[in-house]
């Protein structure tokens, strides 16, 4: 038997009966095991965009872009309204104001929606302490009940959360509800914006089994295809696999997929998870020798490290290159940076002497960029001469 929560005045009903008999609400939501899950994801909507336009009224209701313009921007986030005509993150500028030239583009301002995600997490807070965040806009809740601070069910903590990050802070989020973390993420993501979504025990490898891999965390382009040359675009195609054969085909990370696959994960929220690295990778299409092509690969992994160390608010000390021989043998560079960095070009001038010194004529299937050392941002990149010319 469902039990249902009305989303707008809290209250816990017995049955979902369309609409709330206190408020008249029909934002209900419902599910068996509504009581008994606690693991939750929460991620805002539109995020950069929604503390925008809460700023600026008159940006209501028309196409937002949030991203630097000219030429070489790209957009680091595209409001609802505007995401209809097709315009995304990472998508650069230009393309973005081909699909909707009535956009509205204006520049990030970092330092607000650094204060935003503080009073965000400072909600979080008020319901446990087990909070995992995992950028500005996005964290994980263990709301188990020896951890969580209201005795009502978990699902009465986040509502009542959603609620106030709408009154108080004036953006909204969107909720997922499972039994773990790989759930939850996905569950945050199946209603956006402004949802609420709850995956069960009960339904959750049916779920699973009619979704494109793609969905998984973690499975990026190149595993996707690879997939695909093995005949496998679903989650359900992967069920069947056992564990060993997913990591013959796909490595370290088939233990992950073999447990995705059935709804199952065993990472915890981790309240003070200390990430040791950063970094990103890509597998050549076809294998390559030269170190211009090499540095050209580098240099969209650079930004993507970049991007993520800004997006976390830290930086890294130590630069990592990595690289994969056609016959799979791993090498690892690493070289100490003179003051730890979260710049892009930082890393790619840093990296292209390392990669210089490998390309000795073998072939690489992937090269992968990084950095360790991770440490908070405020120590990162001081002014250089150049800086204080400028
Ligand atoms: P996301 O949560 O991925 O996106 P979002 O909050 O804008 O939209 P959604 O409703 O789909 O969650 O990222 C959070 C913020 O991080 C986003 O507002 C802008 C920034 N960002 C970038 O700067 N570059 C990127 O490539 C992405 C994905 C996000
Ligand atoms: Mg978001």
């Amino acid at each position: 038997m469902s039990v249902a929560l009305c989303r707008d005045c809290l209250d816990l009903l017995g049955a979902d009966v369309g609409r709330c008999p206190r408020c008249g609400s029909s934002r209900l939501v419902s599910h068996s095991e509504l009581e008994t899950l606690t693991i939750a994801h929460i991620d805002c909507d539109a995020f950069y965009a929604a503390v925008e336009m809460r700023d600026d009224p008159t940006l209501r209701g028309k196409p937002l872009i949030v991203g630097h313009p000219g030429g070489r921007g790209v957009v680091t986030t595209a409001c609802y309204i505007a995401r209809k005509y097709g315009p995304r993150s990472a998508m650069p500028m230009f393309k973005a104001l081909e699909l909707c030239p009535d956009a509205v583009v204006i520049p990030p301002n970092m330092a607000k929606y650094k204060e935003v995600s503080r009073q965000i997490r400072a909600l979080f807070l008020s319901a446990t302490p087990v909070i995992e965040p995992v950028s500005l806009d996005e964290a994980y809740l263990d709301l188990s009940e020896d951890v969580r601070l209201d005795s009502r069910p978990a699902a009465y903590s986040l509502a009542r959360i959603a609620r106030q990050v709408e009154q108080e802070i004036g953006i909204t989020v969107s909720v997922g509800l499972s039994y773990n973390k790989f759930l939850a993420k996905m569950a945050s993501d199946l209603e956006k914006p402004r949802g609420f979504s709850v995956i069960g025990q009960a339904e959750a490898k049916g779920f699973l089994a009619s979704l494109p891999v793609r969905k998984i965390n973690g499975v990026g382009e190149a595993t996707a295809k690879r997939m695909a040359e093995n005949g496998i675009t679903t989650i359900g195609q992967l069920q069947p696999l056992s564990e060993m054969q997913l990591i013959s085909h796909y490595g370290k990370f088939g233990r992950r997929l073999a447990l995705y696959a059935q709804g199952e994960d065993d990472r915890k929220v981790e309240s003070h998870r200390t990430a040791k690295s950063v970094s990103a990778e890509t597998t050549f299409k076809t294998d390559i020798r030269s170190a211009d092509q090499l540095q050209e690969a580098i240099q969209p992994l650079c930004e993507r490290v970049a991007f993520r160390l800004k997006r976390s608010d830290i930086a890294g000390g130590t630069l990592v290159l990595k690289l994969k021989t056609a016959d799979f043998k791993v090498l690892t560079r690493n070289h100490c940076l003179a003051n730890p960095t979260q710049r892009a070009e930082v890393l790619f001038r840093n990296a292209v002497p390392l990669i210089d010194k490998e390309a000795d004529g073998r072939a690489f299937r992937l090269i992968g960029v990084g950095v360790s050392d991770l440490c908070p941002s405020t120590r990162a990149d001081p002014p250089d001469l150049f800086d204080s010319l400028a």
